[in-house]
């Protein structure tokens, strides 16, 4: 027998799930989205179940993403009743964890963007080690920040969602925790030892785990996130980035200019419109856009750079923000 990409353990009061693709860093499939989904359903019904514990399997990572170089097929292959599905079944998903009726307690070690962040964030307790890396790289390949993230990112404090939005910054575990996107900080070491507390003894074992974050790189970058972050338009935010004169801000600036300049705008766009709107609003936004914005000829392209051919070299259509019409960025919304 091969082993299932979702195993499904109870241990006690607990439903233990674990992301089994480790090859490919727990990559969301439509397979795995399914089969989560179903244990979710089961452990939401069963009165016998008290809290979800949720992790991935190999050590390197909670899981990388939703399985975009399938997405890339279906797209390349015409096929956008195909892509509708996956993302349909992806953004439901998002949705039964946010309204999920018990605790859904994430264990995030290693690797965790997008669709990761998007079957975690959305829970109760967001648990980080020291070896987490979370980010939503989505504008690298011409995708965005979907997963309800257009719901959470806007209301991070001091525009710090708009700016991992946009460039894809990577938080380490206790900047997570800094940033709202975590709830508790553990040491790598004491991992195994909160999990069989929380078998034993449910999510009251948390508190008793966790560490003060230690305080990373984040807090000084803060003031400087603000005050470029806050901008209606890329250009508006590159003007900004281009004022503040610094080292870090011409890297931001470079970021954003490699980035696809359709998705970094689409991204920008969403993530303003998601700040007036519910989850559910976010996750329709999201489900609407990613019929544009996957046949886009950017994201095949994005794909095909960072994760088919890996040259990151990407060809985007328009190369650059100034050469983007605002009317097509427009038209991606419905006008
Ligand atoms: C941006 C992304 C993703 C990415 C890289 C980006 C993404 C994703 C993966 C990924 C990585 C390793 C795998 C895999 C997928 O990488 O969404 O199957 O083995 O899933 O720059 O949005």
């Amino acid at each position: 027998m091969e082993e299932p990409t979702l195993i499904a353990r109870r241990e006690g009061g607990i439903a233990h799930l674990t992301l089994n693709r480790p090859r490919a860093l727990n990559a969301l499939d439509g397979p795995l989205i399914a089969a989560l989904t179903e244990a979710a359903r089961r452990a939401a019904e069963d009165p016998a179940i008290r809290a979800v514990v949720l992790e991935g399997a190999g050590g390197r990572a909670f899981s990388a993403g939703g399985d975009v170089r399938a997405i890339r097929s279906l797209v390349l292959a015409g096929d956008r009743a195909g892509v509708h599905r996956f993302f349909a079944a992806e953004y439901a998903l998002n949705r039964l964890i946010a309204e999920f009726p018990k605790p859904w307690i994430s264990l995030i070690g290693g690797v965790c963007m997008g669709g990761g962040c998007g079957v975690s964030v959305h829970g109760s307790h967001r648990v980080v080690t020291e070896s987490a890396l979370i980010a939503m790289p989505e504008t690298a390949i011409a995708l965005f920040p979907d997963v309800g993230m257009t719901y959470v990112l806007p209301r991070l404090p001091d525009r710090l969602g708009i700016w991992l939005g946009l460039t894809g910054a990577r938080l380490a575990g206790a900047e997570a925790v800094e940033a709202g996107l975590a709830t508790h900080f553990v040491p790598a070491g004491r991992l195994d030892a909160l999990r069989q507390a929380l078998f034993a003894e449910g999510p009251e074992a948390i508190a008793r785990f966790a560490a003060p974050a230690p305080q990373g790189r984040l807090a000084a970058l803060r003031p400087s996130i603000a005050r470029c972050f806050g901008h209606a338009t890329p250009a508006a935010i590159l003007a900004a980035l281009a004022a503040e004169g610094t080292e870090w801000a011409r890297e931001q600036a470079a970021i954003l200019r490699r980035a696809s300049p359709f998705s970094v705008a689409v991204s920008l766009e969403a993530m303003r419109r998601g700040a007036g709107l519910t989850l559910p609003e976010c996750l329709a936004m999201e489900l609407r856009l990613t019929a544009t914005v996957c046949f886009h000829p950017d994201f095949a392209e994005g794909v095909r750079a960072v994760l088919v051919d890996k040259d990151n070299a990407p060809r985007w259509t328009p190369p650059s923000l100034e050469a983007l019409d605002p009317a097509a960025v427009a038209a991606a919304f419905g006008g």
